[in-house]
């Protein structure tokens, strides 16, 4: 493609494309979305996220999205795109999404796992950790969503790098953790709400997954995950299961979604995207605007309640 006008978001897109999406977007919308670098990944790529945000005198509270955290996910940073192009072409007509941008600033990460995510193009598709080298070259990658500060490698999670949840060598160990969490930190006051996509399963999951504990507001989050799976299921007839990681999926430390949640933001999900094991991880191109429609109704849905709550 060359202009934005002819991107198709219902494809999936190599990591030079979506470099090159980011640069447009930002330059065709330039009052309200900006590309910000976040860190290096281990490979030395650059990460951005992109700000969207619309110029406002009044305090406003942030949003947080991030896709493609596991390599073989492909679906993940497709929703990521679709996402900033729902907002970005509806901003001004559309009601519902003018009162977001009015209120709300967006901090989207299209690609968490850049290095995973090319090795998934280039070599192995069903690629799942980051890049980093371990035990002198013998082993690759660290799970990146067992890599967080939250009860790191207690359970669901291994020390063994040759493993596909291996946890790294500590908290935060691997660069790609320490961008997202160093800036996540700095804007905890302001970030409301956490979302960070994956597949499969078709689930809405809730902290914790490292306890059977429930978080303090845990049956607010049960509810307003239950009216978005609802609203989600409205679109295409999709079902999607909503409740806490250890009691519906399994148990897993160091995840980012369990991290947020610990440092105070109120609400934090995982969504786990299309399909239910028929596809799974390799999830057909014909498959990725449902997917996403749907997905956007369930986002939208949990971003009305977040709004309803702090206006
Ligand atoms: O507690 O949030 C959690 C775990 C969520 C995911 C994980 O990191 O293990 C679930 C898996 C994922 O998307 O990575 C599910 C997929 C199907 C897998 O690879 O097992
Ligand atoms: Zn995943």
């Amino acid at each position: 493609w060359r202009s934005l006008e002819t991107y198709s978001y219902d494809k999936y897109h190599s990591m030079e494309e979506i470099y090159q999406w980011m640069n447009q977007i930002s330059e065709k919308y330039t009052d309200v979305v900006t590309q910000h670098f976040l860190g290096m990944t281990y490979e030395t790529r650059p990460m951005y996220y992109l700000k969207i945000s619309q110029p406002s005198s009044n305090p406003k509270k942030s949003i947080w999205m991030d896709c493609g955290i596991h390599a073989r996910e492909w679906i993940a940073p497709a929703f990521c795109q679709w996402f900033v192009k729902e907002l970005l072409q509806n901003y001004k007509n559309d009601l519902r999404i003018s009162r977001f941008l009015r209120n709300l600033d967006f901090y989207v990460l299209p690609v968490l796992n850049i290095d995973g995510y090319i090795y998934s193009w280039t070599t192995d598709r069903l690629w799942r950790k980051s890049r980093s080298l371990h035990d002198n070259g013998t082993c690759f990658g660290t799970d990146l969503n067992r890599n967080f500060n939250a009860s790191w490698c207690s359970i669901g999670a291994s020390k063994n790098c040759q493993d596909l949840t291996f946890c790294g060598t500590g908290p935060a160990s691997e660069p790609e953790t320490k961008a997202v969490s160093s800036f996540v930190e700095s804007q905890k006051e302001n970030i409301v709400c956490f979302l960070t996509i994956h597949s499969y399963g078709q689930y809405i999951l809730l902290p914790y997954g490292y306890t059977k504990n429930k978080s303090s507001n845990h049956e607010e989050l049960i509810q307003v995950g239950q009216k978005a799976a609802n609203a989600l299921k409205a679109k295409h007839g999709t079902n999607y299961r909503v409740g806490s990681s250890a009691d519906i999926l399994y148990s897993s430390s160091g995840s980012s979604r369990d991290w947020a949640r610990d440092i105070g933001i109120p609400f934090s999900y995982t969504f786990e995207l299309r399909d239910n094991g028929t596809y799974g991880f390799v999830l057909p191109e014909a498959q990725i605007q449902p997917t996403c429609e749907e997905t956007m109704e369930a986002v939208l849905s949990i971003l009305d309640d977040v709004y309803a709550k702090y206006w």
